[in-house]
């Protein structure tokens, strides 16, 4: 058996040239070579008049093989497999199913002609990763569709369906029935038409106002990132040119970014979120299909319009007629929300409503479902009561999930006759949304339970990554570190507003004070007080935050906490500054002044200590995880890769020698062994 994957099997005159290299059929070297060498048997043998492309597996070309982006190159490049396809003089018809993404999509443009399947999509999802088309995507694209379109795909590297890539023009035809055999039909037909070439039209004329609009606009949708604008600059350089000319250029700008910083941390944080499925001893999932949730809160309905949106049933149960009223409300409100985005059509949500979600104010209505959340007040007595509840009236098998954000899944397991049926789904606000689901296993659960968990997460569409049961899994845990660094610097001469901005600055959405605002100060103040007794107390306490609670005010639900709330506006509480003042006084601190490096710089390192604080601890799996939680639940900027991988891109010596000039500051800076941060990777590879 050949493992060459690339082959070419004769149907009478046309040559099928399949790729077979799973899981995605990334373009890596031996599949340019095996394309180069396919175009040279189509071009000698006189018997065959045109080829079709296709691909096994689940999904045509799914781009270059990214592994092999931090190696040498090694030849053919997929620009020579390009264009030994492109300039046969017989035709060639791309059979595209899956996702055609990226080089994958570079490569069918290089046929003469693409057919797709009516579930396919295709994309240019380049700046995803920090680079552009590098394969002459940014010359091929524009040629064929114009310039305003690919601009559109290539720096917002969305999918486009196959409906819409015919209306565009990226698709011929969309596959009727068998797609092989409807391409073959389609090239038939086509034999002895000339052959279409994008490359040798001539580059479309730009609108150099439109180009500035957009420039600007992409760089305000995604400040601090190098390739949206560079692509951008790519296709306004091209304009006039000939297509080699066109593709230099290309070529250039894809190399610089490939060797980027930027490409780099976007490529890890892609592997990353592909590693944190590897979960050594998980179990095998159990059935799935009927969701019970217990509280329709905020939390509760988010997490509840997650499930149905992704088909599964949900049974909401509240403690009375007037809660669930307004849970039921705040769900369909969601889904209304859905439907005006174009997430889901006007006839499925109503027969979602109609159908898959139910509701009571008894538990005993969970009795069937599968798996049941339960979203009510973080309070570890209210949640030992819920689950003393559901302990009696679930059936066997039956996994039950707290969405705690701090508190002991162990401990609330304990108090249930089958604590291994017992686990934490820690959800992000707003739950529908946010991509991050923490899955807590105490080590009492059990791994089919847990495995479980992963099931409900993925199946979201959502991240799920494993922590230990300990206090603050990981992502609250890194919070409260950084945190304390945040409150130290403001104690020491920084206002809340320069530390915020100075996060805004770093690439994050927004300031730790200001998040904080929008979560409630009472939240961390009741976490303080709930850990003040085992407190170390070499600690430095800052109790700015305490002050500030002591008052009412709790931040955005008040009205007022570091910044005061008016409509959609907030500006700095000066009152605050009062407060700061007489802290500092009382500890007999001179302020003084911290640049906007200084404050990145401290807080960056307190989130890579307190990491490998984890990754000691063996709450977390690998550091990678670490990443994928600060990427995705707590705004870290995607393009700088995670805490973790920022250390490593630093050097961990540094590192080290940077958290020992500030350890006689306080114990917020005790160095944790860091090799395990390279160790975690040596997990991934
Ligand atoms: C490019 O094309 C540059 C060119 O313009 C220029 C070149 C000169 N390479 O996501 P999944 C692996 S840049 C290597 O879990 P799904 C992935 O790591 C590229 N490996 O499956 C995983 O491995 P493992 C532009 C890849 O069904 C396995 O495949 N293209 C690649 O949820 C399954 O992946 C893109 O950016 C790759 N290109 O989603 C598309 N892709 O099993 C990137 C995947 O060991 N890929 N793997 O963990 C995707 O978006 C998704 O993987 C896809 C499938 C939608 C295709």
């Amino acid at each position: 058996m050949s493992d060459d994957p690339v082959r070419l099997d004769l149907r009478g005159d046309i040559a099928v040239v399949t790729i077979d290299n799973p899981p995605v059929n990334a373009l890596g070297q031996a599949v340019r070579a095996g394309l180069v060498r396919a175009a040279e048997r189509i071009a000698q043998d006189a018997a065959i008049r045109g080829a079709v492309l296709v691909c096994a597996g689940r999904t045509f070309v799914a781009g270059a093989d990214i592994t092999e982006f931090g190696k040498p190159p090694a030849p053919p490049s997929l620009r020579d497999s390009n264009a030994a396809l492109e300039s046969l003089d017989k035709p060639v018809v791309a059979v595209l199913h899956g996702t055609a993404l990226g080089g994958g999509l570079e490569l069918a443009l290089s046929c003469h002609y693409r057919v797709i399947d009516s579930a396919g999509v295709v994309g240019l999802p380049e700046v995803t990763l920090g680079i552009i088309p590098g394969a002459g995507g940014t010359q091929r694209l524009p040629r064929l569709i114009g310039v305003a379109p690919a601009l559109d795909i290539i720096t917002s590297g969305r999918r486009v369906t196959g409906e819409e890539a015919l209306r565009l023009g990226i698709a011929d035809a969309i596959a009727q029935g068998d797609r092989l055999a409807f391409a073959l039909a389609f090239l038939r037909a086509r034999f002895d038409h000339p052959l279409p070439r994008v490359s040798k039209r001539p580059f479309p004329v730009t609108d150099p106002e439109a180009i500035l609009a957009l420039r600007a606009a992409v760089t305000k949708k995604s400040p601090g990132q190098v390739a949206p604008a560079r692509a951008i600059d790519v296709i306004a350089a091209s304009a006039g040119r000939d297509f080699a000319e066109g593709q230099a250029l290309e070529q250039e700008a894809f190399e610089a970014l490939r060797a980027s910083p930027q490409s780099k941390a976007l490529r890890h944080i892609f592997f990353a979120e592909r590693a944190i499925a590897k979960v050594p001893g998980l179990g095998t999932a159990r059935a799935l299909a009927r969701i019970g949730l217990v509280g329709g809160g905020l939390m509760g309905a988010g997490i509840g319009t997650a499930c149905l949106l992704a088909g599964l049933s949900v049974c909401l149960v509240e403690r009375d007629a007037t809660a669930l009223a307004a849970g039921r409300d705040r769900i369909d409100g969601l889904l209304d929300e859905a439907v005006k985005r174009g997430k889901l059509s006007a006839e499925d949500r109503a027969a979602m409503a109609a159908t898959r979600l139910t509701t009571a104010v008894v538990m005993a209505a969970l009795g069937d479902a599968d798996l049941i959340i339960e979203a009510v007040f973080e309070s570890l007595p209210v949640k030992q009561e819920v689950f003393r509840a559901l302990d009696r009236v679930a059936r066997p098998g039956a996994v039950l999930a707290t969405n705690t954000s701090y508190l002991d899944v162990a401990a609330i397991a304990a108090v249930t006759s089958r604590p291994g049926d017992v686990i934490g789904l820690h959800f992000f606000s707003p739950a529908h949304i946010m991509k991050l689901v923490e899955i807590v296993a105490p080590s009492s659960a059990d791994p089919d339970a847990v495995a479980t968990g992963f099931a409900l997460v993925k199946r979201l569409g959502k991240l799920g990554v494993w922590t230990a049961n300990a206090e603050g899994f990981i992502g609250n845990r890194i919070l409260s570190a950084y945190r304390r660094a945040a409150d130290q610097m403001v104690e020491d001469g920084a206002t809340p507003w320069a530390v915020d901005a100075a996060f805004r600055d770093f690439g994050f959405t927004m300031g730790v004070f200001a998040m904080q605002d929008m979560a409630g100060l009472d939240i961390g103040w009741a976490t303080r007080q709930r850990l003040a007794p085992t407190r170390d107390p070499a600690e430095r306490y800052v109790a700015i935050s305490d002050r500030l609670c002591e008052r009412g005010w709790f931040g955005r639900k008040t009205g007022r906490g570091y910044y005061i709330y008016k409509g959609a506006g907030a500006t700095p509480n000066p009152e605050v500054d009062a407060i700061i003042a007489a802290e500092r006084q009382a500890k007999g601190i001179k302020a003084r002044a911290f640049t906007s490096a200084e404050i990145q710089n401290r807080v960056l390192l307190a989130m890579i200590n307190e990491g490998a604080w984890i990754l000691e601890d063996g709450v977390a799996l690998r550091a990678g995880d670490i990443d994928v939680v600060m990427v995705n639940g707590y705004g870290f900027p995607r393009w700088r890769g995670g805490p973790m991988h920022a250390a490593e891109a630093r050097g961990l010596a540094q590192v080290k020698a940077e958290l020992e000039t500030l350890r006689h500051e306080d114990t917020l800076w005790r160095a944790a062994p860091l090799q395990r941060l390279s160790n975690g990777k040596d997990v991934e590879a």
